[in-house]
């Protein structure tokens, strides 16, 4: 019996001591230890021994049970060890390699532009406000005096979602929310996407965007109104700006205008910027129609306001002189980069 042990011994060492991985040592210790094991057997074999030769020949199979688990352990802890160091070999990082750069992206003109409009009237007291993008009809139109069937809603053709619900024309359906939540004063500018059934072309696009404004006090006069688009013009496009406001008509202004800017790349001279004509078209604006005051729970007898709408795209094309819409949204990087 002390024979067999020894050679069971002797050989699992030896085994042992060239296994090369976790898996050669699980292998071996199955072989020994497990349950067909050959130590194992032996201990099965136990019974055939002489009862008093028991304790002594218990004896040999547990030392050479603990000499097989002894070097079990200190080959697999080897093995791991020999892992560890060929993984740490091979993931070497080379710290004078150059760095991946991460490619950031340029802000749009479109948002440079907005950003300084922004700028301009936040430094007047205004506040921005937002809105959704999927508006109810009423909003849209209704509460802007733009009755069903009325030529307006031609102009603004739509994307409709059903009977009730549009994708917004104009961002004014935001400045008609903050009426009937809030008393005046009131002082908000509302930038944002609108939506038209326009087809594309080098100045229009279904998808584009606006930035209107509002005020509405006691005893906002169209003086206020022009004062205040006079010096958001000096400040966005030179000190030495002219405006000039020829008559126009919006269903929610009375009276309405559009605003020109005497051109800012010529002086007023003419040039091809400003068709020859010394002017270039920036704005349309107007005191708030008394109906559209009415209809959102504020009394056009005791406040008035005026409100303007710019079109971003325009103002972005005119600053960067852009000749096609279309290269607004391209995303191309290099056409991005220039701004
Ligand atoms: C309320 C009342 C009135 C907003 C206004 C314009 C004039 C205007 C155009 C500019 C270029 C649209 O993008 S564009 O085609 N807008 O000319 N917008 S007055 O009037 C309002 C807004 C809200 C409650």
């Amino acid at each position: 019996m002390q024979e067999k042990l020894k050679k069971i011994r002797e050989e699992a060492l030896a085994r042992l001591e060239a296994a090369a991985s976790s898996d050669a040592i699980n292998e071996i210790r199955l072989a020994y230890l497990g349950k067909k094991g050959e130590l194992t057997e032996v201990l099965k074999g136990m019974r055939e021994v002489a009862p008093e030769d028991r304790p002594k020949v218990g004896g040999w199979v547990n030392d050479t049970r603990k000499a097989i688990e002894d070097k079990l352990a200190e080959v697999q802890a080897a093995v791991q060890e020999k892992a560890l160091e060929a993984r740490l070999e091979a993931e070497t990082i080379d710290v004078t390699m150059p760095a991946k750069t991460a490619q950031i992206g340029h802000r749009h003109p479109n948002t440079i532009a907005l950003e300084e409009l922004e700028r301009v009237f936040i430094g007047m007291g205004y506040e921005v406000v937002e809105g959704p993008e999927i508006e109810y009809d009423y909003y849209n139109f209704e509460a802007l005096n733009i009755p069903a069937n009325h030529p307006a809603k031609d102009e603004q053709d739509t994307f409709y979602v059903n009977k009730e619900i549009v994708l917004r024309t104009q961002t004014s359906p935001v400045q008609v929310r903050v009426m009937e939540k809030q008393k005046p004063p009131i002082r908000i500018i509302a930038p944002g996407r609108v939506f038209r059934s326009d087809e594309v072309d080098a100045t229009h696009s279904p998808s584009f965007h606006q930035i209107e404004g509002l005020v509405v006090d006691k005893g906002i006069t169209f003086a206020d109104l022009k004062g205040t688009l006079a010096q958001f013009a000096r400040e966005m496009f030179g000190q030495e700006t002219k405006v000039k406001f020829r008559p126009h008509h919006f269903p929610f202004t009375e009276p309405s205008a559009e605003m020109d800017v005497s051109c800012f790349k010529c002086g007023g001279k003419g040039c091809r910027m400003c068709k020859g004509s010394g002017w270039i078209e920036i704005l349309g604006c107007g005191m708030v129609h008394p109906k559209v005051l009415r209809m959102s729970g504020i009394d056009p007898e005791e406040y008035s306001g005026f409100a303007f709408g710019i079109g971003l795209e325009r103002i972005t094309l005119l600053k960067y002189e852009i000749d096609d819409m279309r290269l607004l949204y391209e995303n191309d990087d290099r056409f991005l980069k220039q701004f």
